[in-house]
């Protein structure tokens, strides 16, 4: 297999460190790609120009993170990373939409702020802000209730992924004031090995 990505992808990350994570690392090639570049090695793979994308060896193809980390995921049965068959009442999956959802807001609002400020949107910036912050609100309660605890799993994965972003790449949203238990929760998943190996670049 060979992964396709750039280190400041929160989305590449969360691929990567499910590699890690499921012991499956070393079995895989990794090219760092450029990206939104015509001449992208990633291209010829993948014409719509993402990253993660995961080729197979048998030439298939997979991009979108959550395909891939479900493809990874029948690889180690005996170590879920996105249970489907309702044995955990579907809350991995309930609770990995959560940080999506973040996480899609997040690249919205980083995209607009990259533009040249007087070419940015002042709703879009507003109404990502309004977003992600509703749902670092509900996220806090959710740690608080342990939502996120337990053994590595794709809601894992993907909430210390995003909450990497913006640690490191979106810095202009201060998220951790007043939500004490979900800064604590970042803090220490930060330190797991997987997500030490996979820092994004500061940005
Ligand atoms: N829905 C996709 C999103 C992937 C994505 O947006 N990746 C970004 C990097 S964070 C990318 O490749 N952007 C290149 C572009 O927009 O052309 C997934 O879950 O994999």
């Amino acid at each position: 297999m060979k992964l396709f990505y750039s280190p400041g992808s929160p989305y590449a990350r969360m691929v990567r460190v499910a590699l890690i994570e499921l012991g499956l690392d070393r079995d895989v090639e990794k090219q760092e790609v450029t990206l939104r570049d015509p001449q992208s090695a990633l291209l010829p793979y993948n014409k719509v120009g993402r990253v993660p994308t995961l080729r197979l060896d048998d030439g298939t193809v997979l991009t979108e993170s959550l395909l891939i980390l479900s493809y990874l995921d029948t690889l180690c049965p005996d170590r879920p990373l996105l249970p489907r068959d309702g044995s955990d009442g579907w809350t991995t999956l309930a609770r990995f939409g959560t940080a999506m959802g973040l996480m899609d807001g997040i690249a919205v609002w980083n995209r607009e702020l990259r533009r040249p400020e007087h070419e940015r949107s002042p709703p879009v910036l507003a109404l990502e802000l309004t977003r992600a912050s509703r749902t670092a609100d509900a996220l806090e309660g959710m740690v608080v209730n342990g939502a996120y605890d337990g053994p590595m799993n794709a809601a894992r994965i993907g909430l210390g992924s995003v909450l990497g972003y913006c640690e490191r790449r979106h810095r202009t949203w201060d998220w951790r004031p007043g939500r004490q238990a979900l800064a604590a929760w970042y803090d220490s998943i930060a330190q797991a090995p997987s997500f030490q190996a996979t820092l994004p670049p500061l940005g």
